[in-house]
């Protein structure tokens, strides 16, 4: 067969090149095809950028046939090849070996084009009918994963993600298709190398590990062995609220502090942490910027343990931005980290670090008393401040609680009530919605409460006014069941979260701010909570407007609920 001249390795120019620098690197030794123009830019990327070697095409006269070939080379040589196939109709081709590569547990990849998705490039008719929204659907059932990257730049994560599961057991295909906007894309500069990095290495003796819990709390075992490796290292945690990880008030607790914290860092234990990119970077808000800025040094270290890999589906992208690793650890962290804590404690090294243990802590005990002190002087200052703020409710339910086994059920937006209450033990704080779907507190919290009735624990549901408007009527099943809970409805009449966003875009767009405020609060007529609550037969009190009012009334509802019944207090508060 004729092969291409061999050339010189250039430097990817075009979308589709670096599809084919992702093949190389992966070892990808053919790919099978039969021709098409939704991946004519791929197509030019394998014969004249990557010289048509490794990959070499294979062309096959049926898609059927292409995938066919893949899959019986995967079963021979233990990893997989790649196909490559036309948009809607090649993949309806391909699409019965697909699934009897899936029914054998065997890696195939499968690319394909489609697009463009941008309907102002299309030509007319062809692009048209074979485009589809979203042309995964077609064999989502029977692949382990399917995506369409959107830019070339998502291009590396998205193959890397693909090539890891189809390769993980169980394995199976994959399908990826590629836009052909993206592929024919011209390249101003290089793509990252960041995901071709990756290497195996678990390192034992960091100067400043610094730990990062999302979802460890879920168990007890977990939550236990995350308080004593913490303690036996001198790392800080920085909890990410999944679950309630790591007790408020401990010394080594940080949350809230990535900033100062990450820079620190040169090995991050990243425990249960799907979010990994939000975890390590600040948060993007300013002029409509959407990505976050990296945090963390360049030399810095990451293992990550989770099971995350497992429960990766194609519909959602809950999995997240992908990650590397230094070292991926597939565990339940609640096996591996007590694990981790009882080999930690038989290890010699400990001892002759404990100085230098004692002295990160106390690097760490400072930047903790001064988030300590920023929260004290916070109070403060906004103690009779009027609507009422968001420190001084904490800070009241603090005293209203003062004594009850409390558990949280429910959070606010922001997830400050890990800063201000002081939880400490195992699901303590069961936190926020973690889909971002509204109408969840008010449910939740009555599920929660539920479990609790008659243990002698007082739950507690700290409210979003808009949140609580999609499920309000959950308040008559309080009543109906005489489910005891005490929720206290922050009403900043607003959903504000959107507010901010309207902000940003106009801010961006050097359009009216003062505008962010259409369509997005909740005044004219103001939502009486209080009065809402009693038509339901439940107990209710305010709006509340006077701060100094509210410690009283806190007081009469925790009696209800003590008495077993459910109350609401409604606060007019402030947007944050
Ligand atoms: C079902 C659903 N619809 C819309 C949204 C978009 N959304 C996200 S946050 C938010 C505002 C929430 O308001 P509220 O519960 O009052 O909390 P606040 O931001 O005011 O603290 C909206 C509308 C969503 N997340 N879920
Ligand atoms: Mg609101």
């Amino acid at each position: 067969m004729a092969k291409q001249q061999k050339m010189e390795k250039p430097r990817a120019e075009w979308g589709s090149d670096v599809v084919v620098d992702l093949l190389k690197a992966f070892e990808i030794e053919y790919i099978a095809i039969n021709p098409g123009a939704t991946f004519r830019g791929l197509h030019d990327s394998l014969v004249n950028y990557g010289g048509n070697h490794a990959p070499e095409i294979i062309l096959c006269n049926h898609e059927e046939i292409a995938v066919a070939l893949a899959h019986g080379y995967a079963r021979a040589k233990g990893k997989p090849m790649a196909a490559a196939v036309h948009n809607v109709v090649g993949l309806q081709h391909a699409s019965m070996a697909i699934y009897n590569a899936w029914a054998d547990r065997l890696p195939v990849i499968v690319l394909g084009g489609t697009g463009p998705m941008d309907t102002a490039n299309r030509r007319p008719w062809i692009d048209w009918v074979h485009t589809a929204l979203v042309q995964g659907n077609l064999v989502r059932d029977f692949v382990k994963w399917d995506d369409q990257p959107g830019s070339v730049e998502a291009v590396p994560d998205s193959f890397i993600r693909a090539y890891r599961l189809a390769t993980t057991d169980p394995q199976g295909p994959v399908y990826i298709c590629y836009d052909g906007d993206v592929q024919e894309k011209k390249l101003e500069s290089e793509v990252g190398e960041e995901g071709f990095d990756k290497t195996l290495r678990w390192l034992l003796e960091a100067k400043k590990p610094v730990i990062l819990a999302d979802w460890v709390g879920r168990r007890e075992a977990g939550f236990k062995a995350l308080g004593e490796l913490a303690e036996l290292v001198g790392a800080p945690v920085l909890d990410q609220l999944g679950r309630f990880n790591f007790p408020v008030q401990h010394p080594l607790n940080l949350t809230g502090q990535s900033e100062k914290v990450i820079p620190q860092a040169d090995l991050i234990l990243a425990l249960d942490v799907p979010d990994l990119e939000g975890a390590t970077a600040r948060r993007a808000q300013e002029r409509g910027n959407r990505r976050a800025t990296p945090l963390m040094a360049a030399s810095a270290k990451i293992i990550n343990v989770s099971l995350d890999d497992l429960l990766v589906r194609a519909w959602a992208t809950d999995f997240n931005k992908l990650r590397e690793a230094d070292l991926m650890i597939t565990a339940d962290t609640s096996v591996f980290l007590p694990e981790l804590v009882r080999r930690l404690k038989a290890e010699k090294k400990l001892g002759d670090l404990k100085d230098d243990i004692a002295r990160r802590r106390a690097d760490w005990g400072k930047i903790y008393e001064d988030k300590k002190a920023s929260l004290e002087r916070e109070l403060k200052a906004k103690w009779d401040e009027k609507p009422v703020s968001m420190t001084r409710i904490y800070a009241e339910i603090n005293e209203a609680l003062k004594g009850e086994d409390w558990v949280l059920t429910n959070g606010s937006s922001q997830g400050k009530e890990n800063l201000y209450l002081p939880a400490a033990k195992f699901n303590q704080i069961l936190g926020k919605y973690k889909g971002g779907g509204l109408g969840y507190g008010m449910p939740a919290s009555l599920g929660a409460a539920l479990a609790h009735k008659g243990s002698g624990k007082f739950c507690l549901n700290i409210q979003p006014d808009g949140d609580l408007l999609f499920t309000v009527s959950s308040i008559w099943t309080a009543v109906r069941h005489q489910i005891p809970l005490l929720s206290i409805v922050c009403s900043n009449r607003s959903y504000f979260n959107d507010e901010e966003h309207q902000e940003r875009v106009a801010i961006q767009r050097n359009r009216p701010v003062e505008n962010k405020t259409i369509g997005i609060r909740i005044e004219d007529p103001n939502v009486d909570f209080g009065a809402m609550a009693r038509t339901y037969g439940c107990w209710g009190a305010g709006p509340i407007t006077e701060p100094k009012d509210l410690i009283k009334t806190l007081r009469e509802a925790v009696k209800v609920v003590k008495d077993g019944k459910p109350a609401l207090v409604d606060v007019v508060c402030q947007m944050r």
